[in-house]
């Protein structure tokens, strides 16, 4: 017998990529349910090579549910995520909402899946586990290996975040702006605070006391969590005209002495990650070249001799897989593997 999985916030783009992966994943849901707000009920998905249609949340009975996958945003997720779990279903939650409270794991596989396993014994668990940033988690992926190896002491990134990381009105403005242009019609920014189309806009989410963004603070805040709160995080994030795929230009200081053959050596034993870095034209990963990939991409890696024991490196990773939804399950996987049993087997 498999498991009963919902898929909370369905309709959106994360959502959808959550059905498409399940069904890729041959993840073992003896059923998958689709639920959205009032406005989409009745909407039709793909899950595989069937279509489940879009039930409503606010009537739904969690008691028999094993997962609940949310990607509904913040105040859904602030709401629901306690009544989901109280319920007794596992909720993985891609909001912020959760991701920074001290008994919520914060979890990338890759790299503290291991957390899981204590949580999952703890009879006072909350019962929710939080996803973390899209640019959070693929960078996380590139430094977990390399930590490992040589300790991280600082990084330094600059993302480049494509428009699907704003949801769906971030694609649309992008499209409509692009063709809009060529036909001289002056965009009008509406998700974005300036033009993106043929423009870059260093300013994604809320301005913080100190000048950065939350993004920004996202990225420090949640590598700490994950992996390792003594490393200094400093970040730079920056939207550009991309449909699909974040970039990250990486600067590592090590506190033990790391070669870039010897990082390209540790990169490509390690799990999520593909390595291709040629040091030729074309010789690495694009933001298109990922899209649909599970892997996060690691490219032009070479020593940075500015600062001692440094290294640079690009990082690039489909935000709405690694990022978002693949992530999500692999959360789900590792708690199959740690031992989650579905509940209709448990009782
Ligand atoms: C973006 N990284 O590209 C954001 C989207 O905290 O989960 C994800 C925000 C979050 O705009």
């Amino acid at each position: 017998m498999g498991y009963r999985v919902a898929v909370v916030g369905a309709t959106g783009n994360v959502g959808r990529e959550v059905l498409n992966i399940l069904a890729e994943r041959k993840f073992p849901a003896d059923e998958v349910i689709a639920l959205a707000s009032s406005r989409s009920i009745g909407k039709e998905l793909s899950y595989g090579d069937k279509i489940i249609k879009a039930k409503d949340l606010q009537h739904f009975d969690f008691s028999s549910v094993d997962f609940a996958i949310m990607s509904a945003g913040g105040s859904i997720a602030k709401e629901w995520a306690p009544r989901i779990a109280a319920a007794g279903a596992i909720v993985i939650d891609n909001s912020s909402y959760w991701r920074y409270h001290s008994d919520v794991p914060l979890v990338v596989p890759e790299v503290n899946g291991h957390v899981l396993e204590r949580w999952l014994a703890d009879p006072k668990r909350t019962g929710i586990v939080a996803n973390p940033n899209c640019s959070t988690a693929q960078l996380v992926v590139a430094l977990k290996p390399l930590h490992d190896a040589a300790t991280i002491k600082r990084v330094v990134v600059s993302t480049y975040q494509s428009v699907s990381g704003a949801g769906k009105e971030g694609v649309d403005e992008l499209w409509n702006q692009t063709k809009g242009i060529f036909v001289n019609d002056s965009p009008t920014p509406q998700k974005f605070t300036k033009q993106i189309a043929f423009n870059v806009i260093p300013h994604i989410d809320v301005f913080m006391e100190d000048g950065y963004t939350k993004e920004e603070w996202k990225v420090l805040a949640e590598t700490k969590k994950i992996l390792d709160p003594k490393i200094k995080v400093t970040c730079t994030a920056v939207r550009v005209p991309v449909f699909v795929g974040h970039s990250e230009a990486v600067n590592l200081e090590f506190a033990n002495p790391i070669t870039a053959d010897e990082a390209r050596d540790v990169l490509r034993e390690a799990p999520g990650i593909s390595v291709l870095d040629k040091r030729e034209p074309g010789g690495y990963a694009t933001p298109v070249e990922t899209v649909g990939e599970y892997d996060t991409y690691v490219s032009r890696i070479r020593e940075d001799n500015t600062v001692e024991n440094g290294l640079a490196m690009w990082v690039v990773s489909d935000n709405l897989r690694k990022g978002a939804a693949l992530n999500t399950i692999q959360i789900a996987e590792t708690l199959i593997e740690k031992g989650y049993k579905a509940r209709a087997l448990a009782a």
